[in-house]
């Protein structure tokens, strides 16, 4: 009798545990569609992107005097070598175009925007999984966003 509430709580808080490391594995979260598309309905919405993208560290890495805000300086030193394939994905006026109220930086919401804007190849406000393509290479080894 002992022994068996002994093992049920040993289950229960194996149970526990399992519960806990649930968010942990959602910081390490793969780059992959799936993972991305937590609500299960076809295609990333902006907030499912947020949400995945939230857990690179580029902008923050990028973000050298901590203000909230990237300059085209910061963006410049924070790509380096990779500004050139960064034009050729995003254009050459991305930073005026995700500056949308022209103050001469990219705030964090700018640039979730502009990001979004630019992998909804179609402007359906949904990025879907040959659209996510991109984005995984982006994130991923040799990607620019691979901090
Ligand atoms: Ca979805
Ligand atoms: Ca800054
Ligand atoms: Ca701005
Ligand atoms: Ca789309």
């Amino acid at each position: 009798m002992m022994l068996k509430k002994m093992t049920s709580a040993l289950a229960a808080s194996t149970f526990a545990l399992s519960l806990i490391a649930a968010p942990a594995m959602a910081q390490t979260m793969n780059n992959d569609y799936q993972s991305w598309d937590t609500d299960g309905t076809p295609g990333i919405s902006d907030q499912e992107f947020r949400t995945g993208f939230g857990n690179n560290e580029a902008f923050n890495t990028w973000d050298a005097d901590d203000d909230g805000n990237l300059t085209e300086d910061e963006f410049n030193t924070g790509l380096g070598d990779n500004r050139e394939r960064f034009d050729a994905r995003y254009g050459d006026s991305w930073f005026d175009d995700w500056d949308a109220d022209g103050n001469d930086m990219v705030n964090e919401d700018e640039y979730y925007g502009g990001l979004y804007d630019t992998y909804d190849a179609d402007d359906n406000n949904l990025i879907e999984e040959p659209e996510f393509g991109d984005v995984g290479d982006d994130m991923g080894d040799e990607g620019w966003f691979d901090v």
